[in-house]
């Protein structure tokens, strides 16, 4: 085959396996059940697959369905579940559905597997846990059905695994490892189990695998370059060394090969690769090629543009170079990254809709590059014209290049940069609002509850007016400040009823922006978004969030604190596009924001929350890519805010606790206040905010909003008490590590009971003046 795609969403193009696990989840269907809506979204895959030009029977079409996430579905193929779900297992040992969705989910005492970001990407992945202790055997015959069932259609798929190396890199030690355990010392011990896997798909009739190495392109991963490296040349003489297999097919998607991994790889005794070649450039010739298939990945499986056909087909050309024994047009990554269709968008105008490519859409693609390949360039000569024409038409189209935004942006100076002095702030703003030591607040969002939810469906639908649906919003409002009020937090907020999701709420109200119907993205497990659409030059038509904050302002004394998103997760959770810096666009977003700062001032508001929940997410995976990507983030987040007067007190919210690599640009937000996620790890980071002699306002999270438990006045206490021995009293806040959207109004309201609780006890020990 001269084209393939690397994977395809598996969530269904209306979400179906998310309405069939989460039913499952509930008992409404048995495993059966489930196991046939699985079975009926593989089949229609395959037909689509097949219908828009991916060979039934030549290996082109992935198998690359999951019921939760690719890291997991390998660990549980090869049983490296951790011991607390060894209750859980078949009765023949193997691992079924119920140990599976355990280890994602959790189960009382025993806690899932963590969750994390797989690579720069907004999908998440479970972290295996794999110890000196952990025994490897084939355990899941999964993949091996999943084959056996296409062939039963009269398909030859290629059945979709994470590698070996990358299963092991990403993993974590387990609580019984040694300290500083390293998982990738157990390759040895788990390859025959791949090798055994590999010989199980053979038999039912496979005649290629593709192995998923993205660990070999990152440079953020424990393990070095070299080592990994060093892994993947031991892991593919094994497994390509072993007779009774399918072909082999080694992806590296996400960014560039470290040069050792492409040398390695070229030379191993495997039948192709994939490489990402709109992440990177093509490599330098390597020895082993000349027997091998190399998949060029120059169709970008992360953003929603509709490739340039006649650069992707030069990208090609230069790939032939290498003296490869065979070239294909490829995906750089799977495409799970993308919603499914384009076709599904008809409240989408038609040329947006023509510059844009879905997995259905970019499927084509390769299919014409693939035609290209076998018939030569003339065969597809219309394909790319038409591409190209695409393109030129959004260069010049209106709205992409805004004259007045763009002037805006070219007058901007260093000073549009930077507020006044932190300690003339300090004054001013303690001048103003009066708060006493150790101030409690809230990170935003009250619970989105079935109510809310309902009202927002059915404004949406028309069958209750904007009057009345703006009336309960007030309500809502009207009675989450009360609640604050009587409960005795001393910054309030407003509880975000209106709006869906916190950047779509933006995009819906920014010019620039468009939002999808079904543009349904997997998050992780049965959890999706709907990316926003940025297309054009951004700017701000009107007021977004003044009426409301002014409204829920005017019920209250305390300070209610405006709620906006930040740039960087505007642009981390949006498709970005492509045809200018990354920077560029983040200035655009943060001007628009400006105005809205501005215009809350005006209304009252001196307290502003710009939430930059995002901004680990979107570092680089390569580390010379990392220090300019800081200065424009935090360049984009401080001209949103220098414009707020010096009384006016910024504060900002970071949801991850892994901030150690980022604390520097934290710092560097200049924000007077920051919160951030840090009930899970104990108060570490409060430790880790002390080190790195922090000066501004910092609210460590102080109730994990993750979960549904309540923590005791007790625990609380305890961690204020650690922030408060640690960190000057003055700089310290009191708030949850995360907004409280996602909670029920029960364990919210118990749980700032006793964080407020907590507080006063607190405050009585150091005195209540400081
Ligand atoms: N908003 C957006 N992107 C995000 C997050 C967000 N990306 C990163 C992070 N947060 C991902 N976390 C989640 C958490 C919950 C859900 C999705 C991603 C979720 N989604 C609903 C579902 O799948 O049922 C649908 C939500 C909706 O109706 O919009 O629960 O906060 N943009
Ligand atoms: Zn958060």
């Amino acid at each position: 085959p001269r084209g393939t795609i690397l994977g395809y969403p598996r969530i269904g193009r209306r979400r179906e396996l998310k309405r069939a696990v989460e039913s499952h989840w509930k008992g409404a269907i048995d495993e059966a059940a489930l196991e046939q809506t699985a079975a009926d979204l593989r089949r229609a895959t395959r037909e689509r697959l097949a219908e828009l030009g991916l060979g039934r029977d030549d290996s082109s079409i992935p198998e690359s369905f999951s019921y939760y996430d690719q890291v997991l579905d390998a660990a549980a193929a090869v049983g490296a579940l951790p011991e607390r779900f060894a209750g859980l297992r078949e009765a023949d040992g193997t691992v079924g559905l119920a140990a599976y969705f355990t280890a994602a989910r959790g189960e009382g005492e025993n806690a899932p597997l963590e969750m994390t970001k797989w690579f720069d990407t907004n999908y998440h992945y479970l972290v295996p846990e794999i110890g000196p202790e952990t025994s490897f055997a084939l355990s899941s015959d999964r993949f091996a059905r999943q084959v056996a069932e296409a062939k039963a259609d009269g398909f030859t798929v290629r059945p979709v695994v994470v590698g070996p190396v990358t299963l092991l890199a990403l993993a974590k030690a387990t609580d019984a490892s040694p300290d500083g355990f390293d998982p990738l010392r157990r390759l040895d011990d788990l390859l025959p189990v791949y090798a055994e896997l590999l010989a199980s798909l053979r038999a039912v009739g496979a005649e290629w695998v593709q192995l998923d190495e993205p660990a070999l392109v990152s440079e953020s991963l424990p393990a070095s370059a070299d080592a990994l490296a060093a892994a993947a040349e031991r892991a593919y003489a094994m497994l390509g060394g072993s007779a009774d297999r399918p072909a082999i097919l080694v992806t590296a998607g996400y960014a560039q090969l470290s040069t050792e991994a492409w040398t390695v790889l070229a030379a191993a005794p495997v039948e192709a690769l994939a490489i990402d070649l709109t992440r990177g450039a093509v490599p330098a010739p390597a020895a082993g090629l000349d027997g091998k298939v190399l998949v060029g990945g120059v169709i970008d499986g992360r953003n929603i543009w509709r490739g340039d056909l006649a650069g992707a087909w030069a990208t090609l050309e230069d790939l032939g170079r290498l003296g490869a024994a065979q070239i294909s047009a490829g995906t750089s990554t799977s495409l799970q990254h993308v919603p499914h269709d384009v076709a599904d968008e008809s409240a989408l105008d038609p040329r947006l809709v023509s510059w844009l490519a879905f997995a259905d859409q970019k499927t084509a693609q390769v299919v014409t590059l693939a035609r290209g390949l076998s018939e030569g360039a003339d065969a597809i000569a219309g394909e790319v014209a038409e591409a190209s024409a695409a393109l030129a038409d959004r260069r010049s189209a209106p709205g992409v290049r805004d004259g007045a935004v763009r002037e805006r942006a070219a007058a901007l100076t260093q000073a549009d940069f930077s507020r006044v002095d932190y300690a003339a702030r300090v004054a001013a703003q303690q001048e103003a609002l009066g708060l006493p030591v150790l101030p409690t607040t809230t990170i935003g969002s009250f619970p989105q509850t079935g109510d809310i939810r309902r009202a927002r469906a059915r404004h949406g639908k028309g069958e209750i007016t904007t009057e009345e649906y703006e009336q309960f919003l007030r309500d809502e409002i009207a009675r989450v400040v009360t609640l604050q009020e009587d409960l005795g937090l001393d910054v309030l907020v407003h509880g975000e009823a209106e709006r869906n999701d916190m950047v779509q709420y933006f995009a819906e109200n920014l010019d620039g922006f468009e939002v999808t119907q079904n543009g349904w993205v997997q998050s992780y497990g049965s959890r999706a978004t709907r990316p926003s659409i940025l297309w054009g030059d951004v700017s701000r038509p009107a007021p977004i969030t003044v009426a409301w904050s002014a409204f829920a302002q005017s019920l209250t004394e305390k300070p209610m604190k405006g709620m906006l998103t930040g740039p960087v997760t505007i642009l981390a959770w949006s498709f970005v596009r492509d045809d200018q810096p990354l920077a560029d666009t983040a200035n655009q977003v943060a001007l628009a924001l400006r105005d809205e700062i501005a215009d809350l001032e005006a209304a009252g508001i001196g307290v502003i929350q710009v939430d930059e929940p995002a901004l680990r997410e979107l570092l680089p995976l390569k580390r010379n890519d990392q220090p300019s990507y800081l200065e424009w983030s935090v360049g984009s987040f401080r001209l949103a805010t220098a414009g707020a007067a010096e009384s006016t007190q910024v504060h900002t919210h970071l949801c991850y606790s892994e901030f150690d690599v980022v604390i520097d640009a934290i710092a560097a937000l200049d924000a007077d206040v920051t919160s951030i996620e840090a009930a899970r790890s104990r108060g570490e980071v409060i430790g880790d905010i002390a080190a790195s002699g922090f000066t501004h306002g910092v609210g460590p999270g102080v109730y994990d909003i993750h979960s549904p438990r309540v923590p005791s006045v007790a625990e609380v206490a305890d961690l204020l008490d650690r922030a408060a021995t640690e960190l000057p009293l003055r700089q310290v806040w009191v708030n949850p590590d995360c907004g409280l959207k996602t909670r029920g109004y029960d364990e919210t309201v118990a749980s700032l009971r006793n964080i407020i609780e907590a507080t006063r006890s607190i405050r009585d020990k150091v005195g209540a003046t400081v």
